[in-house]
């Protein structure tokens, strides 16, 4: 039996939310276009016959500018000292120099599998001259080619990581996917939808909290806070008349619907707290 723990890292935007899906074949962490979606370690399980790999999606890694950041790169310092395994993604269209430069600054002290990603997006010849730059680099165990998003070579990059892991018994019960709480997956499909319905700079300035999460007879009922800095903010999540937030309950209720397989009934407020990115309270209330 081998089990062990991977941590996925590497830039904002790199993919790494969209592997860890489709590692797990199942939508665990919310994905978006924009940079920084994900704030939290998110460990997903993958259980098979023979062995047990507990991964981590991590937040994309930058120089922090709030208090939310330090803690989001706290995150990520935590599943590197944790990791038996560490997969380093990179956006194959990305300047190799400051990636070369990210991963060594790591200081990375288990194997480490280089994963190309977005290989959808460039020519076999790039490809070929990664692979050359990357493979005698003192951090990169093994190079791997992937596509995330069109889900090519995960079965490839699995076998190079069971390659790597370390042999002994499971961690998790075999049917458990996560170890975060159904709350939490909750919040963060309206952080989501939050990513997708509002312009620049509104979901940076955002947060979700569950207030309440109820299993009714017949449905669950939810009641979450969507926390902003300004007033100006709350307007603006509102919309006209509340159009916005109208919009933003329906299509989370249904992601939230899904994900449950079962009713929903969602109820969304929005509350001020200015500076909560820089509060250490209420960061801590937020779960971060
Ligand atoms: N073309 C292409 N796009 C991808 C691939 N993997 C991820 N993406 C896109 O890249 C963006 C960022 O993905 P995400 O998983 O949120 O990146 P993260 O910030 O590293 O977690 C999203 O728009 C994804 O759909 C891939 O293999 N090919
Ligand atoms: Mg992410």
């Amino acid at each position: 039996m081998k089990s062990g723990f991977v941590a996925i890292f590497g830039k904002p935007n790199a993919g790494k939310s969209t592997l860890l899906n489709a590692l797990l074949g199942e939508k665990l962490a919310i994905v978006s276009h924009k940079v920084q979606t994900t704030r939290h370690r998110i460990k997903g399980i993958l259980t098979e016959k023979g062995y047990q790999i507990v991964f981590s999606d991590t937040p994309g890694i930058i120089e922090p500018r709030y208090k939310l950041h330090e803690k989001m790169m706290q995150t990520v310092k935590t599943a590197l000292e944790d990791a038996d395994v560490v997969l380093l993604l990179m956006d194959a269209n990305e300047e190799v120099g400051e990636i070369d430069a990210l991963f060594l600054s790591l200081q990375i002290k288990v194997p480490a599998i280089l994963v190309i990603n977005k290989t959808d997006r460039i020519k076999a010849e790039k490809l070929q001259e990664l692979n050359k730059f990357f493979q005698n680099k003192p951090y990169c165990t093994r190079v791997v080619s992937i596509s995330a998003l069109k889900k090519k070579n995960i079965k490839g990059l699995l076998d190079a990581v069971l390659s790597l892991l370390p042999e002994g018994q499971p961690f998790f019960d075999g049917e458990q996917l996560t170890d975060l709480p159904v709350k939490f997956f909750v919040g963060e499909m309206i952080r989501e939808k939050i990513f997708f319905l509002y312009e620049e700079e509104i979901p940076y300035h955002t947060t979700v909290l569950v207030q309440e999460f109820k299993e009714k007879e017949t449905l669950t009922k939810i009641r979450a806070e969507i926390i902003v800095q300004r007033e100006t903010q709350k307007g603006i999540i509102l919309g006209e008349g509340g159009s916005m937030i109208k919009r933003l309950g329906t299509d989370a209720r249904k992601d939230i619907e899904a994900f449950l397989q079962r009713k929903v009934f969602l109820e969304l407020f929005v509350k001020v707290r200015p500076k909560w990115r820089d509060n250490e309270l209420y960061l801590k209330e937020y779960g971060y």
